[in-house]
């Protein structure tokens, strides 16, 4: 079993995992920790991650960024229709009215899913922990925004089943980083004692999280989250874009709106400058060498300017800060400390105004980039049985209130509820029903679609003498924050007994099912004491089956389809890194020789051979820039053998030359 832990960003992405020496964050192949969230599509294959961002510019139609938060969203959501012109890619209708993104690949246009992009994404990770742990991996858990509806939180777990994944927990990214925060802490309080609070705040490049956690020994609870969903690294960004658009329009007549290319290129500029100016306060230039139309530009900015520039966006700093306060209930002087992570906390604007509001000074303790990933990990480490970690149990909240209807609305899941959680709810039914679930208040919900899906109670008939009958339905929310009504039971009256029955249909919510255990995704426990002490009597409980409508998730033929697709998209990708090793491999050997042929080798063969030689390896070089530029691996192979045939024979003389006198000096030391 994998013990994995991912950190799904908006822009990076993270993988930390669990080994004998304990949780560690791991590099790709490219020795780096992070991980792009970029899938690029060609003509023969697939890049992902680091080689997809070398794409963004050469390839911006088919290169897709930015994607996370298409997740669940209809194409006419005002959100994807905001973000539509700003992106280098094409978004697309699909049939059921979903986010598409038409992209070609294989020399064909496609439009895949969200869902598939993140899969596709998904795959390169899975591939990445699985060369760090030597084993495969399926095992893991994934973090999602804390504001993250059913419908999102659905098609990321459509995501990682596409995959191959088996997702533990999809874990809010606050609730990850309090894990890290606090289970290696030795000195929280027992509990019995009054709780430490501590804020989390994460900025990353989409949006801005704020969580107050209480933490005793061995727990923590999530008390309230807040959000801006529209606040993060890329509006700052954009900010510098727009300011430097218009001005290279009237300093060098450009319009750098108008050339994709250009404007993607001074997007990564702006990044770069917006960190360096972190770091530094000073005057700092901004120089794009043959940026557009053959013309250099060149500016400057600093970081004064720059937060002016930024005013209407570091003013929205304080409201989740506020939000968030509000409901824990706590004042300020119930706050043990303020955590920050998520990279644009680095700005030194962001930082002074999160201090100013809680009036202390703010701890970076844990690791900004990896806190994330790596509280993923302790999930999964402390879900799978094959890892031993200390317990630590989470409490998390429901980020929306969630309502029922049948003939009557009835809130089962206020704002800050616990999280997972399992509700029973009594009806008194003759008749099969339904019931709506839905968001409380559209409103304050950001998203255009209240609706979480509608559930068909089935099989319902009254009791044999024509009363109806008690119908008891568990309602939940489970370890991935995705709601259900997961099971229903129709409740026999047994004769002789006794008990008034409530006729009415009027849902009798019982409050007293508490937060479910951590048992990994299907791990319920109800509360033996529940119902207190009210008389037993003789009942017989009958299964009903529920079938759930209109819930934002895939069918499972189209999603066994996808399964299948990235599977064969898998094996291409494959199957093209081979054929590319084998050209490579044709090309790094001509080189090496070569050099070989006029240095080291140069005693080793004759004069004659080795003009012969050298002008066969030029030819082999020109050949793999023409006719042998697109060839089967096969043939590659072969060219390799044929030149090996003759590079060996050289290659031996000098070896056994080299290693005579070695032989001696080795004879020598023993004598
Ligand atoms: P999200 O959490 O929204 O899904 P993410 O997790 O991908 O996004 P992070 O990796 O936490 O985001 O942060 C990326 C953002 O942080 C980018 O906007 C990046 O420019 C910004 N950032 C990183 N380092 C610095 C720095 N030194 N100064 C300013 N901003 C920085
Ligand atoms: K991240
Ligand atoms: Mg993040």
């Amino acid at each position: 079993m994998s013990v994995v832990g991912i950190d799904v960003g908006f822009q990076n992405c993270y993988i930390a995992v669990a080994r004998s020496g304990g949780i560690e964050t791991i590099a790709n192949e490219y020795s780096d920790r992070c991980t792009p969230a970029c899938v690029s599509l060609a003509s023969k294959n697939r890049m992902i991650g680091n080689a997809a961002k070398s794409q963004i510019i050469t390839n911006f139609k088919n290169t897709v960024h930015g994607f996370k938060k298409f997740h669940g969203r209809a194409f006419d959501d005002p959100f994807v229709q905001a973000e539509k012109p700003k992106l280098p890619y094409s978004l697309h209708k699909l049939a059921n009215g979903n986010t598409g993104i038409k992209v070609r690949y294989l020399d064909e246009d496609k439009a895949f899913t969200v869902e598939q992009i993140t899969g596709m994404l998904l795959t390169k990770l899975k591939e990445t922990s699985e060369s760090a742990l030597k084993k495969p991996v399926v095992d893991c858990v994934i973090s999602v925004p804390s504001f993250f509806t059913d419908a999102e939180r659905r098609s990321v777990f459509d995501a990682t089943q596409i995959a191959g994944l088996n997702c533990l927990r999809l874990i809010n990214d606050t609730t990850a980083v309090a894990l890290a925060y606090g289970i290696y802490k030795q000195d929280l309080p027992t509990p019995e004692e009054r709780p430490r609070n501590v804020v989390f705040v994460d900025m990353g490049h989409s949006s801005f999280q704020v969580s107050i956690t209480a933490f005793n020994k061995g727990k923590l609870k999530v008390l309230a989250t807040a959000f801006d969903l529209y606040l993060g690294g890329r509006n700052f960004d954009e900010t510098l874009v727009d300011y430097f658009c218009e001005e290279f329009k009237g300093k060098y007549k450009l319009n750098v709106r108008d050339n994709p290319r250009a404007l993607l290129r001074l997007h990564q500029e702006c990044e770069k400058l917006k960190k360096l100016m972190s770091a530094n306060s000073s005057d700092l230039p901004l120089n794009i060498e043959c940026f557009m139309n053959d013309i250099d530009v060149s500016s400057r900015m600093n970081r004064m300017q720059f937060e002016d520039m930024c005013a209407q966006y570091l003013m929205r700093v304080e409201m989740p800060l506020k939000a968030a306060l509000e409901q824990s209930k706590l004042s300020r002087d119930d706050i043990y400390g303020v955590e920050i992570v998520g990279g644009a906390t680095r700005m030194p604007a962001i930082k002074e105004r999160i201090a100013k509001f809680f009036g202390k000074d703010i701890s970076t303790t844990l690791n900004a980039d990896e806190a994330v990933a790596r509280g993923c990990a302790l999930q999964c480490a402390i879900l799978s049985p094959a890892f031993k970690v200390r317990e630590f149990s989470i409490t998390d909240v429901v980020p929306f209130p969630i309502t029922l209807h049948e003939t009557q609305e009835c809130e089962v899941f206020s704002k800050n509820h616990a999280a997972p959680f399992s509700k029973v709810i009594t009806f008194h039914k003759k008749e099969p029903f339904d019931l709506e679930a839905f968001y409380s208040c559209p409103q304050e919900l950001p998203y255009p679609d209240h609706r979480i899906g509608r559930f068909s109670v089935h099989n319902v008939v009254p009791q044999p003498d024509g009363d109806s009958s008690k119908v008891k339905v568990k309602v939940r929310v489970n370890v991935h924050g995705i709601f259900s009504v997961s099971s229903a039971s129709l409740i026999e009256k047994q004769k002789g007994e006794g008990e008034d029955m409530q006729i009415d249909s009027e849902p009798l919510v019982q409050n007293e099912g508490r937060a479910e255990e951590q048992e990994g995704a299907s791990g319920e426990k109800q509360d033996p004491a529940a119902g207190g002490s009210k008389p037993k009597v003789k009942v017989k409980s009958i299964d009903l089956p529920i079938v759930a409508n209109n819930i934002r998730q895939l069918d499972s033929d189209v999603l066994s389809n996808f399964v299948e697709y990235e599977r064969q998209m898998i094996i291409q990708d494959k199957l093209v890194k081979e054929l590319n090793d084998a050209k490579n491999a044709v090309e790094e050997y001509v080189y090496d020789l070569r050099d070989k042929l006029c240095g080291m080798y140069e005693k080793y063969v004759t004069e004659e051979d080795s003009n012969r030689l050298t002008l066969m390896l030029e030819d082999t070089e020109n050949w793999l820039y023409e006719d042998g530029e697109d060839q089967p691996k096969q043939v590659y192979e072969e060219k390799l053998e044929g030149l090996k045939r003759l590079g060996q024979p050289i290659q031996d003389r000098h070896r056994e030359h080299e290693d005579r006198p070695r032989a001696f000096e080795e004879l020598g030391k023993k004598l």
